[in-house]
């Protein structure tokens, strides 16, 4: 099923770039809720404008196109599809992704799309519980056949969900994204239910014989042991782990890894065999959305991080970052060989199992991004030497991201884009950053 060609690409989100939040039909999401919340989202902002790409797509699919990219992974607004999560599909959310999807295959590029990046319809929170309810599984397997049967004749790259560890960890564990729940326990049940609504989907897709390949996207840092003392090594292993093997064991192996069990797994649903089994190998690739770098110890060392007093605690071990290390505008380290590190942990673990790198990019201030042309080159150069020299079977890569978009709980403040964008003036307008990907594309292929 894997592809051969390699997919370079360029990835956005809906939530973070459409706008028109009050038109076509669409309900309201989490997020939408979230905003209006004081206290959550820096400057009270929001995605009502965005990047408006709800009237402006046309000029997105342009500028990918002058880019050179062979792909565009961008995801689908479930309110957009159910304004209220259930029932029939809307028409006019269906249109809109319909232009989208024709105009971006008019000019040769290859849709790949997310199903859920994190816009939950706000009726399914509110009134059932959201990511913790159970029934939620059966719902997501309904919106994802209708996208499936909408949009499966020219859509053969699906991803089910975007980063189920924020939307667990973030969303229920410390309460930094919506809906802003903070409990282990509740953080852990929401995990839960999208790994089976991933499975249930996964399930779906196959038996339904729909033509093309169907992943899911998780993240993680990489974390390099501070010493070799097989104590520090053991910790970094364990920390990869919980980020990572949380969501992708599962859906390689078919239960949550062995480490998580043994530490937390009083805090933890445990899997029926017959999910376990449904589980098991419900993935064609696996996406991996990846940032940054830390050192971990086992115990304490000087100007080590403060534990956190919550479930980002749970791996037990003490982080360090190297103030050598160039930071961004989020303070993430920029540090290459943490992908290439990573990749190879990845390619072991998981017997080889295609990847796509469905977002790596960085906030970094201005339109002469010096900063970003560093960081996206020293990233793929890591990326096509775990692929050349290690066999890591690598098979795309998407910057994250092409538009300066609504970045969650920073708001507008913290810029991705390798286009600048902004609610105020949503003109496009392309970085140095543009360039040089434009370049290294063209120099790769
Ligand atoms: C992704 O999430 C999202 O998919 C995307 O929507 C978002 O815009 C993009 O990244 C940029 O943020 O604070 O040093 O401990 C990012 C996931 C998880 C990456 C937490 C950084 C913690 C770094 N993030 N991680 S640190």
């Amino acid at each position: 099923m894997a592809e051969k060609k390699f997919l370079w690409g360029a990835a956005t989100a809906s939530f973070q770039i459409e706008g028109g939040v009050n038109e076509g039909g669409r309900g309201p999401c989490i997020w939408d809720a979230y905003c209006r919340t004081p206290g959550r989202v820096a400057n009270m902002e929001n995605g009502d404008i965005a990047c408006d790409s709800y009237h402006r797509y046309m000029e997105d699919v342009k500028l990918l196109k002058e880019l050179g990219v062979d792909s565009y992974r961008f995801s689908i607004a479930w309110p957009r599809i159910q304004p209220n999560g259930v029932g029939e599909a809307n028409p006019e959310g269906i249109a809109y992704y319909n232009k989208l999807i024709d105009a971006l295959i008019e000019n040769g590029i290859t849709p790949f799309v997310t199903l859920y990046h994190w816009d939950l319809p706000l009726d399914l929170q509110i009134c059932h519980d959201g990511w913790l309810n159970r029934s939620i599984v059966d719902k997501f397997v309904e919106y994802a056949k209708i996208c499936f049967d909408n949009f499966g004749d020219r859509v053969k790259h699906w991803i089910t969900f975007n980063e189920p560890w924020c939307v667990s960890l973030l969303g229920y564990g410390t309460g930094s994204h919506a809906p802003g729940r903070k409990s282990d326990i509740e953080a852990y049940q929401a995990a839960h239910n999208l790994l089976l609504a991933h499975a249930y989907t996964v399930k779906l897709f196959r038996e339904n014989k729909y033509d093309g390949i169907i992943g899911i996207t998780n993240n993680t840092e990489w974390k390099e042991p501070m010493t070799d003392s097989a104590d520090d090594i053991e910790a970094a292993e364990r920390a990869v782990t919980f980020d990572f093997g949380w969501f992708t064991d599962p859906v390689v192996f078919g239960d949550y890894p062995q480490v998580m069990k043994e530490r937390v797994g009083h805090k933890m649903p445990k899997f029926t065999e017959e999910e376990k089994a449904l589980l098991k190998n419900s993935v064609d690739f696996i996406g991996l959305n990846h940032y940054s770098t830390k050192y971990v110890s086992n115990t304490p060392v000087e100007g080590c991080l403060e534990k956190s007093g919550n479930i980002y605690d749970d791996p037990d071990v003490y982080s360090w970052i190297d103030p050598e290390w160039e930071k961004t505008q989020m303070g993430w380290s920029f540090v290459p060989w943490g992908l290439n590190k990573l990749l190879k942990w990845i390619g072991k673990r998981y017997n080889n199992i295609p990847i796509y790198i469905t977002e790596n990019g960085c906030a970094t201030e201005g339109i002469d991004d010096d900063f970003r042309c560093r960081f996206l080159t020293q990233y793929i150069d890591a990326t096509l030497e775990a692929r050349d020299k290690d066999n890591v079977n690598v098979a795309g890569y998407f910057c994250w991201s092409l538009l300066d978009n609504f970045e969650w709980a920073y708001g507008y403040a913290k810029t991705f884009g390798i286009i600048a964008c902004s609610p105020q003036n949503t003109d496009r307008v392309p970085k140095k950053s543009y360039y040089t990907y434009r370049d290294i594309i063209s120099r790769n292929r």
